[in-house]
């Protein structure tokens, strides 16, 4: 296997389920843009996998991620930062249909943060440390840390954070609202690959609505996402799966849910 291909490792655990690492361990899983470029290919490919019904992302004990490569940006002018157009690598997985779980060890800032952040639910370790620490090298986060975190825990924890680089405990970011869970740092892992298991056993086609409102709803007014909402409900009633689900619930069978 190529460097490249080497700085993400793609892995099917169980069935429906993908496992993607960050595989830059020396760096502490720094996001260069090698990294990135093979993220966004991997993503691209699960995300047209029908196959695939949830995706789990980690790093390794040390580190989820410890933010965008300074290696990769000390020389860099803006005319280069701004003809890299990361905005399209980061969409890649932001806008993967199938729900995806971080699973956090160690460190998440900056860059690596802002990936676990355009993910959809976040286990961390209890001795994880998360942060958006970019002021601290004289720039800021760019990958939707200002954006997620207002919309998530408001502006003035996301003010206490992007402006003193401080860098917090799992507990405390669950206690902000942007850690789903805390588990002990060995389950972090089992504890993702559980609940994937659990959601790739629910219909894909509710998921996928699921996903798709909760994400998008919160750009819109309430009343056009009330809207959102009902249209995603009432479309399920046009799949197989729910006919399936609601039989089986009333026959007390386990239902078998067939994707369409
Ligand atoms: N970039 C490049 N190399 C890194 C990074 C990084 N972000 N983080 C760690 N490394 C490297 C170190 O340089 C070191 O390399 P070497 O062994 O060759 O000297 C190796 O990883 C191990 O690091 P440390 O020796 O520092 O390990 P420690 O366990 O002592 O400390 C820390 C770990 C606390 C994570 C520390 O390395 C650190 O503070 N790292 C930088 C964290 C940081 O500032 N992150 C924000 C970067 S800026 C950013 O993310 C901008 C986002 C902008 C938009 C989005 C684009 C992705």
């Amino acid at each position: 296997m190529s460097d490249y291909q080497d700085t993400v490792l793609l892995e099917r655990p169980e069935e429906h389920v993908a496992l993607v690492r960050l595989n830059r361990p020396k760096a502490r899983n720094a996001l260069n843009m090698q990294l990135r470029q093979r993220l966004a290919e991997v993503f691209q490919e699960l995300s047209a996998d029908t196959d695939v019904r949830c995706v789990v992302i980690t790093g390794n004990e040390e580190a989820f991620a410890a933010g965008a490569d300074i290696r990769d940006m000390v020389d860099t002018s803006a005319v280069e930062m701004y003809l890299r157009h990361t905005e399209r690598l980061w969409r890649a997985v932001s806008d993967c249909p199938h729900p995806v779980i971080s699973a956090v060890n160690g460190y998440a800032l900056g860059g690596g943060l802002e990936l676990a952040l355009n993910t959809d639910i976040i286990i961390a370790g209890e001795g994880a440390k998360l942060g958006q620490p970019e002021v601290r090298v004289g720039i800021m986060p760019g990958a939707g840390g200002t954006q997620r975190l207002a919309r998530t825990i408001g502006k003035y924890q996301t003010m206490r954070l992007t402006l003193t680089g401080e860098i917090i405990s799992a507990q405390e970011a669950f206690s902000m609202g942007f850690v789903s869970k805390v588990v002990p740092d060995a389950e972090v892992l089992e504890t993702a690959l559980s609940t994937a298991r659990t959601i790739a056993s629910m219909p894909p086609l509710a998921v996928e609505q699921i996903k798709e409102v909760v994400v998008h709803g919160p750009d819109a007014s309430l009343e056009g996402a009330l809207l959102m909402e009902r249209k995603a409900l009432q479309v399920l009633f046009a799949s197989d799966d729910k006919v399936e689900g609601m039989k089986a619930f009333l026959e007390k069978r386990k239902p078998s849910f067939s994707g369409r």
